[in-house]
Order: structure tokens, then sequence, then C-alpha cells
């Protein structure tokens, strides 16, 4: 038989096995305040207004915290090993290679990302950790346009921060892509030199 210490063991690990599939999907099966999903009001979503019966909510919310704590690893472990850099919500990563600027973007690209893009100090500086590593000058996301000295995001956006180096830029329309220095700084440089290849996700 069933000593009473035993049977609240066996009760509170119950709860706790519990807790740990519904905790951390609040709401359920009350009212549900999926974040980014309340209205102006302050309406609370039910479920069903989601399509969903509550125990698939429970069901999906609780594999999406799963994936989540599984992603976290495995960005603990590529960070730990250097082999990626996170800043913000971009994850930053080489391949080591150095080429000129349209292979580098291609295989940025081809990874489903793009050419590292700093639009601010932050990512900058993360940017160059990677270019220190290597001791690499590298290409950045960044081209000049039509408009000679006007320097756009890889979209024709207008860049919202810089970091050229003193005197720099300097082409005057004959270089048209920005190589970052080993300082972090950056200069006009021609896209038919081989500079490491650094990509965003
Ligand atoms: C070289 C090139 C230029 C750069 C100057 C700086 O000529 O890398 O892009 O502006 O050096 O002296
Ligand atoms: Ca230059």
């Amino acid at each position: 038989m069933l000593s009473y210490s035993s049977y609240m063991l066996t009760a509170v690990t119950v709860l706790l096995v519990t807790c740990h599939a519904l905790c951390k999907c609040p709401g359920v099966p009350g009212l549900l305040d999926i974040p980014g999903l309340s209205g102006r009001d302050g309406l609370k979503r039910q479920p069903h207004l989601l399509g969903l019966p509550g125990s698939l909510y429970i069901e999906l919310c609780n594999v999406l915290v799963e994936l989540k704590h599984r992603i976290s690893r495995l960005e603990g472990v590529l960070t730990l090993d250097g082999k990626i850099i996170e800043v913000g919500e971009k994850i930053l990563t080489s391949n080591g290679k150095e080429v000129d600027f349209a292979s580098a973007l291609e295989s940025c690209e081809e990874a489903g990302g793009t050419l590292a893009t700093p639009t601010n100090e932050e990512e900058n500086k993360a940017i160059l950790g990677i270019v220190k590593r290597y001791n690499r000058f590298a290409y950045l996301g960044i081209k000049e346009g039509e408009i000679s000295g006007q320097f756009t995001y890889m979209n024709g956006m207008p860049l919202n921060y810089t970091k050229w180096h003193t005197h720099e830029p300097n082409g005057k329309g004959t270089e048209k892509c920005v190589e970052m220095y080993t300082d972090g700084s950056w200069n006009d440089k021609k896209c038919n030199q081989n500079r490491l290849t650094i990509c965003e996700f």
C-alpha cells in the first residue's frame, strides 16, 4: 500500500509533469492572450477564433516551445564552437572563402541569406569579429547606385548607418562595392577583388 508521503510525491510529480506541458502555454483552457494576436481593444483571442480546439492549441503551443528550446540549444552549440555570431535578430557566419562580390553574394543567397550588412554599430562590431578572426577584408551587402557616391543596401534603400574610413568613399563611380577593413571601417572598392564571404541570416 502507498504511504501518504509517497502518494503526495506521486501527486506532485503528476502536477509538475502536467505543468511542464501546460504552464508554458498560458491561458488554456480559458481566455488566451497570445502576444501579437490581441486586438487593439485588448480583446483576448479564444482558440476557436484561430479555428483550433483548445486541446490542439495546447499541443501546437507545446511543439513550438520544444522547437524554440531545441533551436536555442543548437545556437548555443554553434556560438560556443565559433561557427556563428548572433547580433540582435541576425545570425552571422562565414564559409572562410575569399571570392569576388557576385560570387560571395551568390553563396549567401544560395544558403537562404544575404551578404552581411551592418545597419548599426553593434552589427558592424559583430561583422568585424569575423573579419578579425580570418584577418581578411570582407565585402559588405552594400552597393553604389546609379548616382555616383550614393551607396545603398542590396534592396536599393539608402544607408541609415555608415562607417567610412577617412577620405572614403573616393571611387566616384569606379568602385561600386564596399569592403570592411580589419579595423571595422569601410572602403568603396572594385567588385572583382577576392574578399572574405560573410553572410547574414
Ligand atoms: C586603393 C583602393 C581604394 C582606396 C585607396 C585608399 O587605391 O583600395 O579603394 O580608396 O586604396 O588609399
Ligand atoms: Ca575607395
